[in-house]
């Protein structure tokens, strides 16, 4: 007999015994320790990924409000006209400058579209969260060129509106945040007095 047995029975049982042993201390270690840790990571990752839609959103409107104030600054004042309902403002830009004045370049339309798929009612009805949305869109006149600057508008809190020679712009931009349920809005308003 040897050191490691006594009475036909080992000292140190089998592996197989050992490494299930260890399997259930480990799990239910892991499942002590784990889980918080787990939780904590999660809500922290759900947090900051909120706090990033939050930023989206904000930064959206500060940026699209941006670009349409430093196109409309470049415009010809006496060009400006807007839609009496707020929802489109047409410039035109100056293409050059002669000793008599201004000559008239590229006329443009900034103009608010609501979704092919919503109704202005109060409601989502194509079903994205998000009520009543629309999306800002800038046309060339004399191209043709259509372009979609931004979609996720709140079109109800957003308008062109003419004062005198002074243009008011707001702009409300939306999002929605998956994990909380939350509808973000972001709205900025500048007033923009065209250069020439
Ligand atoms: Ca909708
Ligand atoms: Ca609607």
């Amino acid at each position: 007999m040897t050191a490691a047995h006594i009475n036909g029975h080992e000292l140190c049982p089998g592996n197989a015994g050992t490494t299930l042993l260890e399997i259930v201390v480990w799990t239910a270690l892991l499942a002590g320790i784990g889980s918080p840790a787990v939780m904590g990571f999660l809500t922290s990752t759900r947090v900051m990924s909120e706090a990033n839609g939050q930023r989206e959103v904000h930064e959206r409107a500060r940026v699209l409000i941006h670009r349409m104030e430093r196109e409309i600054r470049l415009a010809i004042g006496t060009s400006m006209e807007t839609r009496s309902d707020g929802t489109a403002l047409t410039f035109t830009l100056p293409l050059g400058f002669t000793q008599v004045g201004v000559r008239a370049g590229s006329a443009i339309r900034y103009e608010l579209e609501i979704d092919s798929g919503e109704a202005s009612n109060g409601i989502d009805d194509d079903g994205d969260q998000l009520s009543d949305e629309g999306q800002l869109t800038r046309t060339n006149l004399v191209t043709g060129e259509r372009v979609v600057l931004a979609s996720n508008l709140d079109l109800a809190g957003s308008s062109f509106v003419k004062a005198n020679d002074t243009m008011v712009l707001t702009l409300s931009c939306l999002g929605f945040l998956r994990h909380s349920g939350a509808i973000i809005k972001a709205s900025r308003t500048r007033t923009v007095n065209p250069r020439n």
